[in-house]
This record gives structure tokens, C-alpha cells and sequence, in this order.
């Protein structure tokens, strides 16, 4: 089991060679920071560089495909980005679901796959401001992710985390209230003990995001549960990134 936080950047459709330069700034601080696990998910076409330049840092993709190869124009699978140098991919993030309708079913297909190539997961899960609002969040967020998750995966303790984003925090500079994301963790951490046994389901790390930033990451950080960031806006600049990061060791 490993106690590190793991903060992770991702980097979402931003980012061009320009930016390698925030790159290479994270990778000097983080290695001064090793009380932390950093990593960072920059977009496909930047998957290669940031592995070459950043080289202690933890690179991995936003997505893959569930097939291996074939005739799939402009998909990208989970063999490809492992070969460019990703360790880990991030699944099911909200952005997805909503915007290519990836189901929970399709997410578990991505988690096997991605699995297979000997990447590491981040899946994720999260309610809408309604969900929230008709007191239904937790329900649906463990139904979501009971959906989402490979029924086995070896050593999941290192191999798997779990996001939790709600939708209505994404990128809106709101955040639930501490006691809020207390509340959840401790749900997906008994429906990770359920899952993957009491030792394995512990060893999980489940991170929070949605609109995280050097100013609450502090608070967000000490809730009930909190392994972590998921981090979005804040981790496109260095600076502010290794706020969040000084602020999880
Ligand atoms: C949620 C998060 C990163 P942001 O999507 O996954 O984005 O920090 O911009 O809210």
C-alpha cells in the first residue's frame, strides 16, 4: 500500500510544444517534493515530449480506445500511449460521458484494455448539480462506479484510483463543502473494500477534483478519505500546480 498523495495534472485539450516548458518546471520541483506522487496527463500529441523532457515525472493519456488496434480512424489505444511513454490513463472523466456518450459499461471495456497494455487507471465519477440537489448523490456516484470498475484487477491498490468529481465543481471554481467529500470518499472506499477485499479496497487512493487550486487545496486535501487531486484549470501553469502540490505533502 502506498500512503503518497498522488496530485495529478490533466491537462485537457490545452497544450501545444509551448507548453513543454511548464512541463519540465514541474518535473525540477517535483523531484524536490517526493513526499508526493505528481504526474501529469497532457494531450496524446503531447504524450512523447512531456515523457523525453519530464523525465521523474508520471505521464499519462486522458483516454484509449478498448481495441488494441484495427480500423479505428482518429482513435488512439491503450498499447499506443504506453508506447509513447504513458504509465497510467485517466477514464470516464465527466467531459467524456458527457460529450461522447461513453456509458459506464464502455469505461469498464477502456479499464480492461488499458489493463492489458500495463497501464495504471484513474477512473472516474461524479454526480450533476440535479443528482446532488434531489439528494441522490451517492447512490449514484457508487452505481456509476460499481458500473465502471473491472471486476478484478491485480494489485489494485497500485493499479487503480479512483477521481471523484462532481460535474457542478468542474472548472466553476465551486467545491462541495469538506463534510460533502468526507462523505462520498468514505461510500467509494466501502464499495472498493466490497470489490477488491479489506486490504486491497484500503490501499486505493481516491482523489477529489473539481476546480482545485493552490487557495483550497489545503482544506480539500484534510477531508475524510482524500488521497489526492485530480487537477484541471490550476495545473496548466507550473506555479500554481505546485501549490497544489506543496499543499499535499
Ligand atoms: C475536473 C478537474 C480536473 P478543474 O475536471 O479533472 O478540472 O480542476 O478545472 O475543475
Amino acid at each position: 500500500m502506498t500512503e503518497r498523495p498522488y496530485v495529478v495534472g490533466n491537462w485537457k485539450m490545452n497544450g501545444t510544444r509551448a507548453m513543454l516548458s511548464e512541463a519540465r518546471a514541474i518535473d525540477r520541483s517535483s523531484q524536490r517534493l517526493m513526499k508526493v506522487e505528481v504526474a501529469l496527463a497532457p494531450p496524446f500529441t503531447l504524450i512523447h515530449a512531456v515523457h523525453k523532457e519530464a523525465a521523474q515525472l508520471a505521464i499519462g493519456a486522458q483516454d484509449c480506445h478498448t481495441d488494441e488496434d484495427g480500423a479505428r480512424t482518429g482513435d488512439i489505444s491503450a498499447a499506443m500511449v504506453a508506447d509513447a511513454g504513458a504509465k497510467f490513463v485517466i477514464l470516464g472523466h465527466s467531459e467524456r460521458r458527457e460529450g461522447h456518450g461513453e456509458t459506464d459499461a464502455l469505461v469498464r471495456k477502456k479499464a480492461e484494455a488499458a489493463l492489458a497494455a500495463g497501464l495504471r487507471l484513474i477512473i472516474c465519477c461524479g454526480e450533476s448539480e440535479q443528482v446532488r440537489d434531489a439528494g441522490a448523490a451517492e447512490d449514484f456516484v457508487t452505481t456509476q462506479l460499481r458500473g465502471s470498475l473491472p471486476d478484478s484487477i491485480e494489485d489494485a491498490g497500485a493499479n487503480l484510483s479512483v477521481a471523484y468529481e462532481p460535474i457542478w465543481a468542474i472548472g466553476t471554481g465551486r467545491t462541495p463543502t469538506v463534510s460533502d467529500i468526507g462523505a462520498m470518499h468514505r461510500a467509494i472506499r466501502a464499495l472498493l473494500v466490497e470489490r477488491f477485499g479489506e486490504d486491497e479496497g484500503a490501499a486505493i487512493r481516491i482523489l477529489y477534483g473539481g476546480s482545485v487550486n493552490p487557495d483550497n487545496a489545503n482544506e480539500l486535501l484534510a477531508a475524510d478519505e482524500v488521497g489526492g487531486a485530480l487537477v484541471g484549470g490550476a495545473s496548466l501553469a507550473a506555479e500554481s500546480f505546485l501549490g497544489i502540490v506543496v499543499a499535499a505533502a
